[in-house]
């Protein structure tokens, strides 16, 4: 019998669970009916997990696969663990709807994040369900995306550094994250290496679908975007000090609220290792430049059975 409680939290995206203490000790049973949780309902929420420490919560991470580093160019919070350290002290922003780490070939197959330092107000994260989204289309327009690639980088766009509190300090950080050109092509459209569900895979970092003018391109993605950040494919968090989210990273995108102007905030980000994605026709994603060998070793997941 679970112990387990799940609850959606919003209609088409995102659960909380309750009854567990999140940690690298969990019996296979509950390991197995998390694992089934974030499938089905793409971001899962854990409240109260004030015990959970940095190691607990990597500890915790690695119980659904292997890991990645904290990011293929961003240094980890420490030497010994791969936790990526958000701290958005100094008006940081990275606002911007995203899924994970996409300019690389194996994008992490889920996140871990855990909030330390939370504003009194403010400061909530997004999450869109990127299956729901793609299954929401109309389906000429399903039909027109099946087919594309899009190319995404994780060279900056510097014109979006303006628009920070403290312009020299995101400079700084858009130098360390872009300081090694990270380029891959993937479908528009990957099948789940799990579940088999379709989803769109697009965010910040693509920058152009292949074959198409730039001004085209620019509208497809802006358009795409819009449809999956529809508000019915949303869940929105309010954080608490010691919350834990996870998502599939395969997916959701996700972005931060940055309403809470220069009021600390801070959580601690680790990653499972993914796959490479693969579209309807059965095409992988195909690297332009950089290896992510470092960062990353390729996930080798296995079809849920229907
Ligand atoms: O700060 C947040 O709410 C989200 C940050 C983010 O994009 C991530 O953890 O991957
Ligand atoms: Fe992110």
């Amino acid at each position: 019998m679970s112990s387990l409680v799940i609850t959606p939290v919003a209609g088409r995206v995102g659960a909380e669970i309750v009854g567990v203490q999140l940690g690298g000790d969990l019996p296979a049973g509950t390991v197995k009916e998390i694992r089934a949780a974030l499938l089905r309902h793409k971001v899962i929420f854990f409240r109260g997990q004030k015990h959970l420490d940095e190691s607990g919560q990597v500890a915790f991470a690695r119980l659904l696969g292997p890991l990645t580093t904290a990011h293929p160019t961003v240094p980890a919070l420490n030497d010994d663990l791969p936790i990526l350290d958000l701290d958005y002290s100094g008006g940081q922003k990275v606002d911007r709807w995203h899924t994970d780490v996409t300019f690389v070939d194996r994008p992490p197959l889920a996140s871990v994040l855990r909030a330390v330092v939370v504003p009194p107000a403010g400061g909530d994260t997004l999450w869109a369900n990127t299956v729901a989204a793609y299954e929401n289309l109309p389906s000429e327009l399903a039909r027109l995306l099946d087919g594309l690639r899009a190319v995404h980088t994780n060279q900056f766009d510097y014109a979006r550094v303006s628009t920070s509190d403290d312009p020299e300090k995101a400079r700084k950080y858009a130098e360390v994250f872009s300081s090694i050109t990270f380029e891959t092509e993937h479908p528009v459209v990957r099948v789940h290496p799990e579940t088999g569900e379709r989803s769109i895979l697009l965010g910040d970092f693509a920058r152009r679908i292949i074959g198409l003018p730039n001004d085209v391109s620019a509208s497809l993605i802006r358009l795409i975007q819009e449809q999956v950040t529809l508000a019915e494919n949303t869940v929105r968090w309010r954080w608490a000090p010691g919350d834990v989210a996870v998502w599939d990273n395969r997916a959701t995108q996700h972005r931060v609220v940055h309403d809470f102007g220069a009021q600390p905030r801070r959580l601690h980000r680790v990653t499972v290792a993914g796959d490479v994605p693969v579209g309807i026709d059965g095409r992988p994603s195909e690297v332009l430049s950089g290896d992510a060998s470092i960062y990353s070793p390729i996930a080798s997941v296995t079809p849920v059975a229907a």
